[in-house]
């Protein structure tokens, strides 16, 4: 299945290299807890993208929600318009979507897997998996919807928080060597944002 991983190979999984590419993107704002889009192909400014339209059709729509809380973090995603009864992958990842999609960067992790780089991507289980990364794979219904929850005894680090949602074309694989990797992907959906000061009322 190493095939699969091209796209996630070609990403710049340093966590350095994706951290100094958010602030370019949005200069003092943080991601939002409520995002929504409707997937259209790629144009300027666009915050949901679909790169696969038979497989996530434009008109498609995905809602992501983050729930903070004290140790804790809950992430809802809901779909609609996809393809009827089909699995998809599904994580945060750590940059917003452009017309790239390898430049939404690598998953999100809770602890970065210092194995990880450039060209790089961890696919240690120890690092890639659902209980240190997020993880929102699915299979829609018979009328192309679906929701999906992952729930983390651990918060997002407000330096370096995922700016988007990515769906892929295979469910997540878990074994050494391709955990994390879900084939090609498919649409994303990039985290509205707000002023950084927000959520963080000692800032404000
Ligand atoms: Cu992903």
């Amino acid at each position: 299945m190493l095939g699969a991983c091209a796209s996630a190979m070609a990403t710049p999984a340093s966590p350095e290299v994706s951290v100094s590419a958010v602030p370019d993107a949005a200069p003092g704002l943080e991601p939002g807890p409520v995002s929504s889009g409707t997937f259209r192909a790629w144009r300027e400014g666009a915050t949901a993208v679909t790169y696969d339209a038979a497989a996530v059709p434009v008109g498609a729509t995905a809602e992501v929600s983050v729930n903070e809380a004290a140790g804790s973090v809950t992430v809802k995603a809901e779909l609609a318009g996809l393809v009827p009864g089909r699995k998809y992958g599904a994580h945060l990842h750590n940059n917003p979507c452009t017309a790239d999609p390898a430049e939404a960067g690598p998953h999100y992790q809770h602890r970065v897997d210092p194995a990880a780089g450039p060209g790089k991507p961890s696919v240690d289980p120890v690092y890639a998996n659902p209980a240190n990364e997020i993880w929102l794979d699915f299979t829609t219904d018979a009328a192309g919807t679906a929701k999906a929850t992952s729930v983390q005894q651990w918060r997002f680090d407000a330096a370096r928080p995922p700016w988007s949602f990515v769906l892929h074309a295979e469910g997540t694989h878990t074994a050494h060597g391709e955990a994390g990797t879900a084939g090609a992907r498919l649409a994303c959906l990039t985290r509205d944002p707000v002023p950084a000061y927000v959520n963080q009322p000692g800032r404000g």
